[in-house]
């Protein structure tokens, strides 16, 4: 029988959780980072590279595969995993989110969604279902309900008429998904910085019933302290049996807080798109490696860091192949980022299963705080 799809916790701290997602392609040790593989491809990393730094799982995007190179090729071409040669769970975004931000003429009704691509300006429609039909095309192990995330400032009213349509298509993106074993759907949670909207949405997707629930419409500029607060009670609307993701984070110290929130998994462009731009995350915070201050020194990003970049490469090559438009570039910073990255969800992992959660995170500020040196 194949391996269902399924959601173990091991150990909670406080209101952290660690566990794992179980799938037929592999399991996911939560709390997850999810490097994003936007155009299948984690832009700058082989999928190998990818797995060597401890990814358990990518994230795919419906809006992006669905033009090009189109989700009906990629099926006939024997899935995503196999087009873009990665075995283990794919999680894929289900294309409303990208609409909004990437897309023009853009025209929303109760519908769907209809748009122009901002690669050819073709014209194209997105519904629940065609996301959801998408989606079984790609292959993705973990499917995303399709949803509006509101551009923020908005009026509580806006707030709740975008979250109520996001409901409805909840309930049409599960009708539309039917019984696929071995592969989940997930709802998303809207409803801005409201409470009692955000806990409207919380009963709408239990309802409706989910094999997980994301948690959608943060980090869109309201600021860290305003979704803090939202985090503070949100992941407690959610069922405790099944994951909860919070969509599109983030930095470091927004993972960690997450994390302290009770949130399980998480996505974010940030590392690997920084890479390219000659930046670095490190124990000691960010480290922009195109500053002079660099130029001759010998030491590594990191001396306690095992990545290949900190392994085999100076503070000095890493700036002269930036400075110097170099690929490698994006490939070491990508490759180190994305270690670090997973460390800290291993430290965290860790910290939650011994209980010693507070102080993990009291040391990963200190840190912080000391600055590179
Ligand atoms: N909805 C979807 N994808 C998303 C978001 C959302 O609200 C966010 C918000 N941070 C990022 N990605 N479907
Ligand atoms: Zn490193």
């Amino acid at each position: 029988m194949t391996q269902k799809f399924g959601f173990t916790l091991h150990a909670t701290d406080g209101k952290a959780r660690t566990g794992v997602i179980h799938t037929p392609r592999g399991e996911i040790r939560t709390p997850a980072f999810m490097p994003v593989g936007t155009a299948a491809t984690v832009k700058a990393m082989m999928p190998e590279s990818v797995a060597a730094t401890g990814a358990d799982i990518l994230l795919g995007n419906t809006y992006h595969l669905m033009l090009r190179p189109t989700a009906e090729r990629i099926d006939r071409l024997g899935g995503l995993h196999k087009f873009m040669n990665w075995q283990k769970p794919i999680l894929t975004d289900s294309g409303g989110f990208q609409v909004m931000s990437l897309a023009s003429l853009r025209k929303l009704t109760e519908e769907g969604v209809r748009f122009a691509s901002h690669i050819d300006g073709s014209k194209h429609m997105l519904t629940p279902e065609r996301s959801m039909e998408i989606q079984k095309l790609l292959g993705s192990d973990i499917v995303m309900a399709f949803d509006e995330c509101p551009a923020l400032p908005a009026t509580d009213e806006e707030v709740a008429k975008s979250m109520r349509l996001s409901m409805r298509w909840a309930q049409r993106s599960r009708d539309a998904f039917g019984d696929r074993p071995g592969h989940a759907l997930f709802g998303i949670m809207q409803g801005g910085v409201t409470r009692d909207l955000r806990e409207e949405s919380a009963e709408a997707l239990k309802k409706i019933g989910f094999e997980g629930y994301a948690v959608g419409g943060l980090a869109v500029g309201e600021g860290q302290e305003a979704m803090f607060g939202v985090l503070d009670y949100a992941p407690g609307f959610l069922p405790e049996d099944k994951p909860r993701y919070l969509m599109g984070v983030g930095k470091p110290d927004d993972i960690v807080g997450a994390v302290e929130r009770g949130i399980d998994m998480m996505d974010c462009v940030l590392p690997s798109r920084s890479g390219r731009t000659g930046q670095a995350w490190t124990r000691r915070g960010q480290v922009n490696i195109k500053n002079a201050r660099h130029m001759d020194d010998p030491r590594p990003l990191d001396e306690h860091c095992t990545c290949p970049a900190c392994r085999n490469y100076s503070r000095a090559y890493l700036h002269h192949v930036f400075k110097a438009s170099e690929m490698i570039s994006g490939m070491l910073l990508t490759w180190h980022n994305l270690h670090y990255y997973q460390e800290l969800m291993h430290g965290l992992r860790d910290a939650i299963a011994g209980q010693r959660l507070a102080a993990f995170v009291a040391e990963f500020h200190a840190q912080r705080a000391e600055g590179d040196i």
